[in-house]
């Protein structure tokens, strides 16, 4: 077991699914935690064939594999927080939920991953159901995109009260905090604002937009790492998801390959 008792020591845990194009999933998450200063465990919940023109293939990973990894993990090493991706199946979903509850997992940051950009769909029929009641209680902050945003709450996002009337209803499924993401927002042509609830009140993020060649593949699980990370670090939720979004601005910025992100910069 790694002593915990270092004040320089930032272990997080990913559970989330392998992209083997490298820009997204877990390399995305351990990437981002070692730029971060972190110290990145994994288990692997999902496999897919991709890169990031063409989502082709996935499978999910067994059950007993995925809790195996995490059981492995956090007793050798107990993260100060953790992050979820693709976990594909319902049947991960559920065990992920008991892994979190029997080791006792501490800020727990998930990205619902309902959908690839590349356009595949990822998950079973009744995966958002099982979520909504089996993890997302569980969840110190959840950062679904608009679509994702829009199938978790039910209704449609085309305005900015829109998007806080969403946060709120998926603030009543449980999580301590909701982050919307500005991805895939367009109210505002300058600025991409990320909008998180916390049940007080909502915090804007406004950043400019910047316009690229081609778009970047695994912003959304680069976000969320940065975001597990920040706290597992110490950081308190707003100052955690400004210094995620200023993360993956730098890595867009610096990118030296159209659509890669850069977390060496
Ligand atoms: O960005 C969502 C996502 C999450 N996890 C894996 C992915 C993707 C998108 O491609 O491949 C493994």
């Amino acid at each position: 077991m790694i002593p915990q008792n270092k004040n320089d020591f930032f272990p997080v845990l990913s559970i989330a699914g392998s992209d083997n194009s490298g820009g997204a999933g877990i390399q995305a998450d351990i990437k981002t935690f070692m730029a971060m200063g972190c110290f990145g465990l994994s288990a692997v919940a999902s496999v897919t064939v991709q890169n990031p023109d063409k989502f082709a293939f996935y499978e999910a990973v067994a059950p007993a594999l995925v809790y195996q990894q995490i059981e492995y993990a956090v007793n050798y090493c107990k993260p100060l927080a953790v992050k979820t991706g693709m976990l594909a199946t319902v049947a991960n979903l559920q065990v992920v939920a008991k892994a979190i509850a029997d080791f006792r997992l501490p800020s727990l940051v998930m990205d619902p991953v309902l959908a690839s950009s590349n356009g595949e769909m990822m998950t079973e029929a009744n995966y958002v159901d099982i979520l909504k009641s089996e993890l997302i209680g569980h969840c110190f902050v959840i950062t679904p995109n608009r679509m994702e945003a829009e199938i978790l709450s039910g209704i449609s996002i085309e305005s900015y009260d829109d998007v806080q009337r969403a946060a709120h209803i998926i603030f009543e499924m449980g999580p301590k905090n909701v982050v919307i993401k500005g991805g895939h927002l367009h109210f505002d042509n300058e600025n991409s604002v990320d909008t998180l609830f916390t049940g007080k009140g909502y915090h804007k993020y406004s950043f400019k937009k910047i316009n690229f060649k081609k778009s970047f593949h695994g912003t959304g699980c680069t976000f969320s790492a940065a975001l597990c990370a920040s706290l597992a670090r110490g950081f308190d939720i707003q100052k955690s998801i400004e210094y995620a979004k200023l993360y993956l601005i730098g890595a867009m910025q610096s990118s030296f390959f159209p659509g890669v992100l850069n977390h060496s910069a």
